[in-house]
């Protein structure tokens, strides 16, 4: 053995197999709990059946980490076809002749095995003739963050069932004690480099490019439930004058008045939570709001959303020029610092993660709600598609918002400054949320 394989390919073997092992721990802890009718069910026209979502990540896998390494493979075109996110709609999946729940989880089992004595025999010739796939051990990042996602997928899934599915988790997360700051801060002007050229990262966030930023403010917290509640306590959804013209035609034809999941109650606000209902916390930061609903909230405060550009060099940038992978620096998210997954299944109160902030002051980017921006979904100076179209190209254009920072529900391998996750304006049922800004 070299040299080169010890501290190169080695390296990230063991960053691959573990980050696989994670992803098929969360993806299995998340489902034992729930009963097999709920599993096999279409509960919405925007979510997959269970099922589905997981002899997706199965033949995702078995493309990526068997087939494209030259190992045989399972399946075939038919079942490509099925689990294909592009071919197969969302809204259908459930009439199609689905794998019920064992027979998906044992095509999950089989093609896991066989990925990883697959990752035990790759050597030097098989790096040499694949190329950028498995540089730093692209593919199996790719692999890993793809289940973890699809985890997310599955738990926005498991939120749509009325009925009571998953018992709430404790929280271990501290009360905040620290009201006195300011609630927004002033980043400052100047160039700054966006996006990133690490090994796992995806093709949108590359390349890293340098973009100029005219001073501006942001909000030191995500708008909390309390402060969304004044916008509507004050009639900002009734007032036009608040909504983008097709943000007030989505509005009215859904007779929007609130965020998802809540409702009114005799003592006050309630939002349904896994199926059980409960008092709105009004120190949370609201969620499940779409970008016209945030975008009309910051209208009526005054300001406006924040740029992609302007939520990262707020998240990563310092004063000295240098970027952060996450807000607080290089190292992992731990439990000081963030709310991802696992966790306690809801968004941590704002305020919670002081050791979590940026170096400009900003606080609980990473976790607890995705941020809505003002961004389109566009491809940085320079992109090329990789490994294949659909990840991110096809997605490019102005149907798309960006969101950052991910939710309670990512997983840590599964987020950084530079990620950028994108879906429809009209969008509620994902774990969104959003913070304001101004120019200075
Ligand atoms: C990045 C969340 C928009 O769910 O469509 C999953 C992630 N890509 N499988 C999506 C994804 C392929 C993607 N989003
Ligand atoms: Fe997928």
């Amino acid at each position: 053995m070299d040299a080169r394989e010890l501290g190169g390919t080695l390296a990230w073997k063991d960053r691959a197999r573990e980050a696989l092992g994670t992803s098929r721990a969360r993806l299995l802890d998340l489902l034992r709990p729930v009963p097999p009718s709920v599993l096999v069910t279409q509960h919405s026209p925007l979510m997959s059946p269970v099922v589905w979502d997981v002899a997706h990540v199965a033949n995702y896998e078995e493309q990526w980490l068997l087939r494209a390494l030259g190992e045989p493979g399972f399946t075939g075109p038919e079942t490509d076809r099925l689990y294909d996110a592009f071919r197969t709609p969302r809204r259908i999946r459930g009439e199609l002749p689905l794998l019920g729940a064992e027979e998906a989880m044992a095509y999950a089992e089989q093609v896991r095995a066989r990925a990883l004595r697959r990752l035990e025999r790759l050597n030097d010739e098989d790096l040499a003739r694949t190329g950028p796939l498995l540089d730093g051990g692209f593919v199996y990042g790719m692999v890993a963050q793809h289940e973890q996602q699809h985890v997310e997928t599955l738990i926005s899934t498991l939120q749509l069932v009325t009925s009571t599915v998953l018992d709430p988790l404790p929280s271990e997360i501290p009360l905040p004690r620290r009201s006195v700051l300011a609630r927004e801060v002033h980043v400052p002007g100047g160039p700054f480099h966006m996006g990133t050229g690490e090994a796992w990262a995806y093709d949108n966030e590359r390349p890293r490019h340098r973009v100029d930023v005219p001073p501006f403010f942001i909000d030191r917290f995500p708008v909390s439930n309390g402060q969304f509640l004044a916008f509507m306590e004050d009639g900002g959804y009734a007032n036009r004058a608040h909504w983008a013209a097709e943000g007030w035609a989505f509005r009215q034809g859904e007779r929007l008045a609130h965020p998802l999941f809540w409702r009114r109650a005799r003592g006050g606000w309630e939002r349904r939570r896994f199926g059980t209902w409960e008092p709105v916390p009004p120190d949370e930061p609201v969620c499940h709001v779409c970008w016209y609903e945030a975008d009309a909230y910051a209208r009526w405060a005054g300001r406006r959303l924040p740029t992609e550009a302007e939520w990262e060099k707020a998240a990563a940038a310092t004063p000295e020029g240098k970027v952060r992978r996450y807000p607080w620096g290089d190292a992992p998210p731990d439990l000081s610092r963030a709310n991802l997954w696992p966790r306690g299944g809801q968004p941590a109160r704002v305020g919670a993660f002081a050791a979590g902030a940026s170096a400009f002051g900003v606080e609980q980017m990473i976790g607890d709600v995705w941020e809505w921006t003002a961004s389109d979904f566009q491809p940085y100076p320079g992109f090329r598609a990789f490994p294949y179209p659909e990840y991110s190209a096809v997605f490019f254009g102005s149907d798309y918002k960006v969101l950052r920072g991910g939710s309670w529900a990512v997983a840590p391998d599964a987020i950084r400054n530079t990620f950028r996750n994108w879906d429809y304006p009209i969008r509620r049922q994902i774990f969104a949320g959003f913070r304001c800004a101004r120019d200075a």
